[in-house]
């Protein structure tokens, strides 16, 4: 069962197999982490981006890391909040479970997720960090076994309390 952690940091300083980014449906790079990870890893990230034309929310498409520590970088787009009625919580779980999979699936033993959504996208953080680390149990529980290390990788100490504190009730 892989261990989950909850860090404070940058994750385009990760050295893990695979690093997850919070992009945007186009998957051409945007601000917020997006734009942190396009920056790291150099124009060859976007280059192999544009044939991939796009992809939807809560599905993921991954490439290599290129300048970046981590070997790869699986893409996702997360849902933006519209009021909780438009299966944004469903299509959350979807990003995580999708990302943890595909990363399992291309021989990745370790892997680093930001906090998806709860940036300019606006999924309330508490909520959102439920759904991840429940999410991100089940899936190593079942379809991605071969996972060892599970990071989430805070870019700030509220982020990094929200997640502590549902990992806390999820393990209650
Ligand atoms: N390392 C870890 N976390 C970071 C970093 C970093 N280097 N930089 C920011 N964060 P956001 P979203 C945190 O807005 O809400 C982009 O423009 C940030 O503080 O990056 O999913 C895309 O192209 C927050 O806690 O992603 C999309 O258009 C978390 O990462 C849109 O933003 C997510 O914030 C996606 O919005």
């Amino acid at each position: 069962m892989a261990k989950i952690e909850i860090i404070l940091g940058d994750i385009t300083k990760s050295r893990v197999d695979a690093i997850v980014n919070a992009a945007n449906t186009t998957l051409l790079g945007g601000g917020g982490v997006d734009g942190a990870i396009h920056r790291a890893a150099g124009p060859e990230l976007l280059a192999v981006c544009r044939p991939l034309h796009g992809c939807a929310t809560g599905e993921a498409k991954i490439t290599p890391g290129f300048r970046l520590p981590a070997t790869y970088v699986v893409h996702t787009p997360g849902p933006i909040w519209r009021g909780g009625q438009h299966h944004e919580l469903t299509l959350l779980a979807n990003s995580y479970r999708n990302s943890l999979n595909l990363a399992a699936t291309n021989g990745c033993k370790t892997i680093a997720f930001p906090s998806i959504s709860t940036g300019v996208y606006h999924f309330p953080l508490a909520v959102a960090a439920e759904i991840a680390l429940r999410t991100l149990q089940a899936t190593a529980a079942t379809t991605a076994k071969t996972i060892e290390l599970i990071q989430i990788v805070c870019f700030d100490e509220q982020t990094k309390k929200a997640y502590e504190t549902a990992l806390a009730e999820l393990s209650a």
